[in-house]
């Protein structure tokens, strides 16, 4: 590693907008520096997760170092293939921080879409050098795909982010066409990094992951000095001092190096155990020798909260530990303690959307073989408090509330407020009217509209957080035909008229059902509540009433009628072990019924409710 110095290296991302072909451009980039063998079967090789295998997507950014020769001079090139979906944008800016340029994917066919504009807009703050390519596009025969518009696709990169035409790269990242320029590109325009060997240590912890065997493995990008094994680090974080085990670089897996230079990027192996320990975004200096540590990273805000319990309740302490290393693998993910007098002991789990819930979920049954219980996804909301005695306990005016159960009484709110996020739609312009209603149905409000080109426009609109992480970018890709897509970020609170609903069995409340809404919601959410819940729950001996409350006043109910299954009647005659037996069947499956009142619930009988919720 030492022959490189900081003038042949370059470090850069790849960006672009779901599917667009970051992580293929990536495989023939591995391909043409000879990092892996050219073969049929690469594809999107730093896709290492199962989850990612299956779904086709990226959730996790990787790093992989290439070594590439050109005119004669050779060059250390550090790749990092990023996700492209919303949820997973905390993961672009934090590659972004290792790099000096990027390089901006954009398909041929589909155009700028709305994570272009936002991955875009976070190189371009971030002040990196941007080679502009549009993908799917083979020259030979003109295009790769049906409906490829190159020229189109460059008019509208020069009209929204004034990179001029001739600026962009036609590639093929499926067949190799033109990606050898795009390496040349790379070496030409995006700057060698400015740091100094000769400089104290000074290592960015841009991300982790957590091996079985070996701990905490960091990944680093040195804005100065060397380090090796037996160097004695501190983290400017938590002040703790460790020794280097091992340093290396990611060719994409990992490979032990001698040393890591000034400019270089590579991975760190120190005897960190702990999730604390591993800090993304912590600076780590020589000991004896601090520095002024990197700004490091806004912490990851989590925009959607649900409950987490084991679906067996003896697998409690084995969920727990699973949780505790997959969160070191994905620390945007946060977690509380929790309990719910439903599902007992557990977790409430913030996730920055419901893909990245729904991939968390999917890592621990396939990476940890957990079964879990989750909740209906909340947002959080905020209360003022008005009640000197509330503030008193809270120590606090203005809490942050993640548990619908938690939910403060108005009586001592002086305001509610809700998340709101500016989200980017881009679409073809004949779903406009379409994509409008839907955006005022969602309680959201204009702020900008601007034609990319004469067939597409982009849309701004604030919207309330919880208007839209269920369902909206499946009704947005329903009535576009799939041709709209969906950006957003966070954009702070605003003061919402909130209200808390009750789901009561004969008059006991539901905690666990219990929501945050807007009023405008509070009926028709109230309806369909009572409706599911009625079809989750089995007939009893009496009838029951299942009614949703705001405060003391019902809005919706639906009546159970009484019935009982008289299991031993068809037991006539007298043989009593027949008989026992299936009253003991009959006692066993009541064992598995939460007592609500009088009222025998199945426990799975919410998860059923809050899932279709989440369907609908
Ligand atoms: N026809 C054609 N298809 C391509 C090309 N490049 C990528 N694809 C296809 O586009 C799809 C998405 O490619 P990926 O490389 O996974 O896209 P990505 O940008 O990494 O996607 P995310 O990481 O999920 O955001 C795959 O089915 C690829 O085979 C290309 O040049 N031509
Ligand atoms: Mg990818």
């Amino acid at each position: 590693m030492s022959t490189y110095s900081v003038e042949s290296i370059r470090n850069f991302s790849i960006i672009a907008h779901v599917d667009h072909g970051k992580s293929t451009l990536a495989d023939r980039l591995l391909e043409i520096t000879g990092t892996i063998a050219k073969t049929d079967c690469n594809k999107q090789v730093l896709d290492k997760l199962q989850v990612e295998r299956e779904r086709g997507i990226t959730v996790k950014a990787q790093s992989a170092s290439l070594f590439y020769s050109h005119e004669g001079v050779n060059y250390l090139l550090n790749l990092i293939d990023t996700p492209g979906h919303v949820d997973f944008s905390y993961e672009v800016s934090r590659s972004l921080s290792a790099c000096q340029g990027v390089i901006l994917v954009v398909d041929a066919n589909e155009g700028i879409q709305a994570q272009t504009v936002a991955n875009f807009y976070l190189a371009f703050e971030a002040q990196l050098a941007i080679i502009p390519v549009i993908n799917k596009q083979y020259v030979v025969f003109k295009i790769d795909l049906k409906n490829a518009d190159p020229e189109r696709v460059e008019k509208q990169i020069e009209k929204l982010f004034d990179i001029p035409v001739d600026e962009c790269i036609r590639i093929s990242a499926k067949q190799g066409t033109n990606v050898e320029r795009v390496l040349q590109k790379v070496i030409e325009k995006i700057p060698p990094p400015q740091f100094n060997t000769t400089d104290p240590l000074k290592a960015l912890v841009f991300d982790s992951t957590f091996d079985h065997y070996r701990g905490v493995i960091a990944n680093i990008a040195l804005f100065g000095g060397e380090i090796q094994k037996g160097h004695k680090i501190v983290s400017a974080h938590t002040k703790k001092r460790y020794e280097v085990n091992e340093v290396g670089i990611l060719t994409p897996n990992e490979q032990p190096m001698h040393k890591l230079y000034a400019g270089q990027v590579g991975y760190l192996i120190a005897g960190m155990k702990e999730v604390t320990e591993a800090q993304i975004g912590d600076t780590l200096f020589m000991h004896k020798q601090p520095v002024e540590p990197l700004p490091g990273f806004k912490s990851a805000k989590p925009m959607v909260f649900a409950g987490m319990y084991p679906v067996d309740h003896s697998e409690y302490n084995n969920l727990k530990s699973a949780l505790e290393r997959l969160t070191l693998n994905d620390s945007s993910v946060s977690v509380h303690r929790d309990s719910s007098p439903a599902l007992g002991a557990g977790w409430r789990l913030g996730f920055l959307g419901l893909l990245h819930m729904e991939v968390f979920n999917q890592r621990l049954e396939q990476e940890y073989n957990m079964s879990v219980i989750l909740t209906a996804p909340t947002v959080p909301y905020k209360a003022v408090l008005s009640s000197a005695k509330l503030i008193k306990e809270y120590g606090k005016e203005e809490i942050t509330v993640i548990n619908p159960a938690q939910f403060p009484d108005k009586l001592s709110v002086s305001e509610y407020m809700e998340p709101t996020v500016l989200g980017t739609i881009v679409t073809p312009h004949k779903y406009i009217g379409k994509i409008i209603a839907l955006c005022q149905d969602r309680r959201a409000v204009q702020k900008d509209m601007l034609y990319i080109d004469e067939h597409r426009v982009m849309l701004k609109y604030l919207f309330p957080l919880n208007e839209i992480v269920l369902d909206f970018y499946d009704a947005l890709k329903s009535l576009s035909s799939g041709y709209a897509s969906f950006d957003y970020e966070d954009a702070g609170y605003q003061a919402a008229d909130l209200i808390k609903m009750d789901i009561l069995l004969n008059g006991n409340p539901v905690e666990e059902l219990a929501t945050i809404i807007h009023n405008d919601k509070a009926y028709a959410t109230g309806k369909f509540l009572c409706e599911r819940l009625k079809d989750a729950i089995p007939r009893q001996l009496f009838e029951i009433a299942i009614q949703a409350a705001i405060g003391k006043k019902i809005i919706a109910r639906e009546t159970l009628k009484a019935y009982r299954k008289n299991v031993v009647a068809k037991c006539y005659g007298g043989d009593i072990t027949r008989r026992m037996k299936l009253l003991k069947r009959q006692a066993e499956g009541k064992k598995l019924m939460r007592k609500i009142g009088n009222v025998e619930v199945p426990k799975d009988a919410f998860i059923h409710v809050l899932k279709r919720q989440s369907d609908k």
